[in-house]
């Protein structure tokens, strides 16, 4: 029995696309087209009168006349993929952290000044109402921002690469801040309807799960493998367009949403079971119901592997029908023509999916599907850290995904035939190396099958990629040296700077043009202004709005004023131990202090924000908020402390918040614990808007100080191999007792200063700095970092010192445009060749 929408979705005319009905007028992108499509849509398609009392109809009327000018180079984009028969990139991500998408559509379609007078004719400000979009938070942290990224820089690059992920009804939850404690709210970002999506049911796939593997021999006496009694799930596809900058071109990102197959379902129960059959829609759509909120600890949750599993398959077949569309039943050219670039383990399972589809479906024997396979798929690792490392237990796979758990033992059998021939009898070595790791539980380590089943492993920064290469991966490094590559991050420059900094990007379009929009190598060129008093001057004018606009949003959000003459000094990035906002707060202690004992001559004033989501179920990230806001009170409410140190926790930090906070921000703080942060890209924003760094050698930091010079760039901190050989040894209680400054500090924590009605609520944090087991080595950096601190505040004492830093910076980052990033992927593994879309009728 087919699903209805296999009915609904008949195609209408059985061969030749219909020309007459699909033909598209150019639309014009001049203020005067752009307000009458904005008109009509308010009034005619949104039917709305008068004066508008909310700000969102506007929106949406503004979000639908920009969408209308994306559809017509969407189609003259795909058309040209399709008659170039080029070699496409399939980018599967768990996350895709979008945020907003009407000013980056117009500024890359180049309409943003006509939209802005246009509307400003008719009395609106369009910053004003550009604010009622709502952020796609469909992402964590870094590793969903990057992928936003990559897809801005592939359509600027004109490289055939669509995004594909899920489409969750709830993305990441809403932090409230009550009585300095972290509370999680739901974010419902699809209530008020999504413009920039396009729903594409006629191309839903069905993605199976439970049931048994079945054997049977086929026509020509080959045993054949099929997966039956399965409970299945419809995954339907909403588009959403990625523009490229004034290029023409536009990619898509593809999320699916999860659907039962209910007329299915209702059949089957049919007699009296209607409300079970019911049942199993919502349980259908469980799926994409919520993206799961954790950025660093794998909590092994069957749902999640669900929503692993489902848009893995969902994916490959929406692949594999379009090869199909094209090329019929040969697949003689797809591994040529077809590369899967995988982020992190989350997606790992369409290593055997693709298998699976491969043998089961497509009738190709094994050795031929293995071959497509390790040379379509690429996997990217985005941590070093091992409890993030994703393992799934054989016997969750076994119910769940039985055909696959099948595949996967035999692809490790053959592994580790290999691995034998190379290491004969090191059976110590084999077990290592295995994909399933044997014990009371045996699990399977997804990025084992990754490496296993790709032609290539990239880490984000060179550090990061040494550190896979000798340390977690090593083994697998001595198999296969050549599969291992670094492919350092970015940053896309039309977001983090020409749309979110647009004073700065007037000065430097002035100064050197515009070329840096799509070629930020060529930012290098306002280097020499550097020197000029008078672009100096600019620069800090340009600063100092974009402090006020920052001010303004933590006054809004936090009601601290902060003063714009004072250093902003800024740590955003989810709570993490590793990261050590801890750390951060140590130093705010101490200056506290400082000024509690009256040592404030020569006092630069600071105001310090922190801003980040903790995963809910982190007890101690959660405490680190708590103590942020608790010193933040104390701290802000002492008159001796006045304008001297200010300090803020800004509550639901987001993509659309990092756009105000990086072009206010003077000092960047990047203080991980060497050889834990595998990149990094907040530190690139900071950078690109002229902050300077105070940071670790970890990560990016590295190339960034290699970049702008260790002179405008606070370095502090032990090196990763010093951490590694102070472990030995590591007894903070000696540090602390050994450092005056770091004494006080911790007895200020210890006697409950910040705490004064909340006794010993603080005293899991003050453990974990004593204890000589402390895995981030806080009590080591301290003396180095406050010393880096005081080095940053005397150095902002002398402003036009501080300004060449600045400039500096910016014109520096150039490596971090993830146009350069993309560039790399596409030499080095993807081998795609740009396409230009060709304007059809
Ligand atoms: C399994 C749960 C889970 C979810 C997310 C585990 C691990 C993650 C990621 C590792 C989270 C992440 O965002 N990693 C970050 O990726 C960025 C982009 O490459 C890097 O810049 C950051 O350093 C890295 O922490």
């Amino acid at each position: 029995m087919p699903h209805s929408s296999e009915n609904y979705f008949a195609p209408l005319i059985q061969s030749k696309p219909n020309k007459k009905l699909t033909s598209m007028q150019p639309l014009g992108m001049d203020k005067k087209s752009i307000t009458m499509n904005f008109k009509y849509y308010f009034a005619h398609t949104l039917g709305r009168h008068g004066p508008c009392f909310t700000t969102h109809y506007p929106y949406k009327a503004l979000a639908h006349t920009v969408r209308d000018r994306l559809m017509e180079r969407w189609k003259s984009t795909q058309q040209a993929y399709d008659q170039a028969d080029c070699k496409r990139t399939h980018y599967l991500s768990l996350e895709f952290l979008m945020g907003r998408s009407l000013g980056n559509a117009m500024l890359n379609l180049g309409i943003t000044d006509a939209a802005t007078q246009g509307l400003f004719d008719l009395g609106i400000i369009l910053e004003e109402i550009a604010e009622s979009e709502p952020d796609a938070g469909l992402g964590n942290g870094g590793l969903g921002r990057l992928a936003a990224c990559f897809l801005d820089s592939c359509a600027t690059l004109q490289l055939p690469v669509k995004g594909y992920g899920i489409r969750y009804e709830y993305g990441m939850f809403r932090q409230e801040i009550q009585n300095g404690y972290q509370v999680e709210e739901p974010d419902h970002w699809l209530r008020d309807g999504n413009p920039w999506e396009v729903e594409r049911p006629e191309f839903s796939q069905r993605v199976s799960f439970g049931g048994r593997s079945e054997f049977y021999r086929d026509d020509k006496g080959a045993t054949r493998a099929r997966w039956v009694d399965t409970r299945d799930v419809l995954a339907i596809p909403y588009d959403t367009p990625i523009p490229g900058y004034r290029n023409g071109t536009v990619n898509t990102l593809r999320l699916w949403q999860a659907a039962s197959t209910d007329e299915f379902d209702l059949e089957e129960f049919n007699a009296g079971s209607y409300t079970e059959a019911v049942e199993s829609k919502n349980h259908a759509e469980n799926i994409t119901m919520i993206l799961y909120p954790n950025d660093s600890s794998e909590n092994g949750k069957e749902l999640r592997l669900k929503q692993q599993y489902f848009l893995a398959s969902a994916s490959l077949k929406d692949v594999m029908r379009k090869w199909k569309s094209l090329h019929g039943n040969n697949l003689k050219k797809f591994a040529e023509k077809n590369c899967f670039q995988l982020n992190d383990t989350h997606p790992t399972i369409a290593v055997a999916e693709l298998m699976r589809i491969l043998m089961d479906e497509e009738r190709l024997d094994w050795d031929h599907a293995w071959q497509i396979t390790c040379r379509t798929m690429a996997y990217t690792n985005h941590t070093l850290l091992p409890e993030a490392l994703e393992r799934w237990p054989v016997k969750l796979f076994k119910r769940l995904l039985p055909r696959l758990l099948d595949i996967i033992f035999e692809i490790n059998a053959q592994h580790l035939a290999q691995v034998a021939i190379r290491w004969p009898g090191d059976t110590k070595t084999q077990r290592r190396m295995s994909i399933i790791e044997e014990g009371p539980e045996p699990q399977i380590r997804m990025a084992y099958l990754a490496i296993v089943g790709s032609m290539s492993v990239n880490g984000v920064a060179e550090l990061h990629s040494k550190l896979l290469a000798e340390g977690l991966f090593q083994d697998f490094y001595r198999f296969w040296p050549e599969k291992f590559n670094n492919k350092t991050n970015g940053v896309t420059q039309r977001r983090w700077l020409a749309y979110c900094n647009p004073g700065l990007r007037e000065l430097v379009c002035e100064s050197i043009g515009d070329g840096w929009i799509s070629d930020l190598e060529q930012i290098k060129r306002i280097a020499p202004l550097a020197k000029d008093a008078q672009f100096r001057r600019r620069w800090f004018e340009i600063k100092q709005q974009n402090k006020k606009r920052l001010a303004a949003l933590v006054e809004k959000d936090c009601g601290v004023r902060f003063d714009p003459k004072a250093i902003f000094d800024v740590q955003v990035k989810r709570i993490h131990e590793y990261k050590r906002q801890l750390l951060n707060v140590l130093h705010v202690i101490h200056l506290y202090d400082r000024i509690k004992r009256g040592d404030t001559e020569n006092w630069t004033p600071r105001c310090v924000l922190l801003g980040g989501k903790a995963a809910p179920g982190y007890v101690l990230a959660k405490l680190i908020i708590k103590l942020i806001n608790n010193v933040a009170q104390v701290i802000n409410s002492d008159p001796q402390v006045g304008n001297l140190l200010q300090v803020a926790f800004l509550p639901n930090y987001r993509v659309s918040a990092m756009e105000v906070i990086c072009p206010g921000t003077d000092l960047s703080e990047q203080i991980s614990t060497a050889g834990k942060e595998a990149s990094g890209t907040g530190n690139m924003k900071f950078m690109m808007n002229g902050a300077l760094t105070i940071g670790t050698l970890d990560g990016a930091n590295i190339e960034i100080r290699e970049e702008v010079g260790d002179k405008n760039f606070f370095l502090f901190g032990l090196t990763e191999e010093e951490i590694k050989e102070r472990r030995q040894d590591y007894q903070p209680d000696l540090i602390i007792a050994r450092d005056a400054n770091l004494s006080r500090v911790m007895d200020l924590l210890e006697k409950g200063h910040f705490n004064q009605f909340e006794p010993g609520i603080f005293k899991p944090l003050i453990d974990s700095i004593r204890n000589p087991l402390d895995p981030w080595m806080l009590a080591a950096d301290f003396e180095s970092y406050v010393d880096a601190q005081q080095q940053a505040a005397e150095r902002y004492k002398d402003r036009e010192q501080w300004l060449i830093g600045s400039i500096l910076n910016t014109a520096c980052s150039g490596k971090f445009s993830t146009d350069r990033t993309m560039h790399d992927y596409n030499r080095e593994i993807w081998k795609l060749t740009p396409v230009l879309p060709i304007p059809t009728q």
